[in-house]
């Protein structure tokens, strides 16, 4: 303890005087720890051996080290190069080319990475480079820190479950320090009121969590229609359903087409077509897997499981042969997913479940949507998410897909309510947004797509970066 006190102190990493720290709060004592960088020696054999010492005295287990940016990068880089541990590098802003990573290095889901910082005072950048790598689906449980100012981030941290450890405090460096005589009492005495007087007490701002598409994709009981279509939302960068409502089938087909590459999914009402044939079913299946997009029949069954079963599989539609999703009201209790259930699943077919009703005065509310919620829940091998007007349940493996969706906000004369792409995926935490008249009701529906497909992109990437 006497050579670091003694080390950062003399290379002034460490000062005393009169300071304005970050908050706008007058501090007797500051650290400056980017001087290190100039220090190799003490980089070395100081600062390193401790900082990975901590570690292995608190028997913390993880697989990679990420250093809070930027103070921290080179003591993680040295780190990870001498013990030959896998690093990740936090961004502190996304490329707004190429991949528009926010950490960059091999993410490996369910993982834990360690946090590496240089000083701590509130804890609020760790909390904040904790934020971005959970959710890409890291662990975070534990940081250590040169130096704890002792001015209670170490509560906040462990608040949100992160383990503070810690070479040394301010107060122990002060002790030394005036031991050895580089400070006097007046100095101490200063230092340590200041301690006492700027204790954290204002709740750090938690993030929510939210995961990325991604990673969400990658969790081991994510269904398999849920990780396709998640991956193929990364892939086209786009959380947009087209609402195909359209009754001639040649227009159909005209529109998936057309569309396709802007969408990651076509919602039909196939019962709506004046004329269908099964020759539509398998073409557009066809522009499906040309243009990588899942197709949902929002057929909303509504029936006990052994009607909805026929339904499913037979009459003219044979939906179970070409839809990869389809959907269900919980109105008749759980044997209407059973009864699907026991057809698509053999079939790799996902279902979601209606939990709210983008329409006026509609009875989907409170303990209805709880009881559908529980519904989906109960059945994670068939059901992979849900209807509803925003995020109605908290497991990431599930999806939300709200309609009623277009460009500015209000209805039309029989009782549908819109809200805006911003206000879907941003404020209501939902995923993905269904349009249907804002786009097909457009002379040029190509690029309607495409300007509803950056609306939803560009809210997804604001919620993501929503902590920083
Ligand atoms: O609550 C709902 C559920 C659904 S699936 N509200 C809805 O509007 N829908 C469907 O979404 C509806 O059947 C229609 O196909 C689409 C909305 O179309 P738009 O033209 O109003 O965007």
């Amino acid at each position: 303890m006497e050579v670091l006190a003694e080390e950062l102190h003399r290379v002034q990493a460490l000062k005393f005087g009169h300071f304005t720290l970050k908050s706008g709060v007058q501090s007797p004592v500051y650290f400056d720890l980017r001087v290190i960088v100039s220090h190799p020696a003490l980089l070395n054999q100081v600062l390193l051996d401790r900082l990975y010492q901590t570690a292995q005295d608190a028997a913390v287990q993880y697989d990679s080290v990420c250093g809070v940016p930027y103070t921290a990068l080179p003591l993680a880089t040295m780190i990870c190069s001498v013990h030959l541990i896998p690093m990740l590098i936090r961004r502190k802003e996304a490329k707004d080319y190429g991949t528009k990573r926010l950490v960059e290095g091999t993410v490996t889901p369910g993982e834990t990475c360690l946090i590496i910082e240089d000083v701590v005072t509130s804890g609020s950048s760790v909390l904040e480079t904790a934020e971005v790598l959970r959710r890409e689906g890291l662990q975070v449980t534990d940081a250590i820190v040169l130096v704890d100012r002792a001015q209670g981030g170490r509560e906040k941290l462990a608040a949100s479950g992160i383990t503070l450890h810690s070479v040394c405090t301010l107060p122990q460096l002060m002790a030394v320090l005036q031991r050895l005589e580089k400070v006097d009492t007046e100095t101490a005495e200063s230092v340590r009121r200041f301690i006492a007087d700027n204790q954290v007490t204002a709740p750090v701002q938690t993030p929510r969590v939210t995961l990325s598409y991604a990673a969400r994709a990658a969790l081991p009981e994510t269904h398999p229609v849920a990780t396709r279509l998640l991956r193929l939302m990364e892939k086209k960068k786009s959380n947009l359903c087209v609402s195909a409502d359209v009754t001639d089938s040649a227009e159909l087909l005209r529109v998936a087409a057309e569309l396709g590459p802007s969408i990651c999914m076509l919602k039909t009402h196939v019962d709506i077509l004046s004329n269908f044939t099964p020759d539509v079913s398998s073409r557009l299946r066809a522009i499906a897997e040309q243009h990588q997009f899942l197709i949902f029949e929002d057929r909303k069954f509504a029936d006990i499981g052994n009607t909805v079963k026929h339904q499913y599989e037979g009459g003219v539609y044979r939906i179970s042969s070409w839809a990869d999703v389809v959907n269900v009201h919980a109105v008749p209790g759980p044997g209407v997913v059973q009864g699907l259930q026991e057809v698509g699943e053999a079939l790799g077919r996902g279902c979601l479940v209606i939990a709210e009703m983008s329409s006026q005065g509609s009875l989907a509310t409170g303990e209805y949507t709880k009881a559908a919620v529980k519904m989906a829940e109960e059945r994670p091998t068939f059901v992979f998410g849900f209807i509803a007007g925003g995020k109605v349940s908290d497991r990431p493996q599930l999806l939300h897909l709200t309609p009623g969706v277009q460009m500015q906000p209000g209805g039309d004369s029989l009782g549908q309510q819109y809200q805006t792409p911003h206000q879907v995926i941003v404020n209501k935490g939902s995923d993905i947004i269904i349009v249907g008249r804002g786009i097909l009701a457009s002379s040029r529906r190509g690029e309607a797509a495409e300007m509803y497909r950056r609306a939803g992109w560009e809210a997804y990437i604001t919620r993501s970066r929503g902590a920083e």
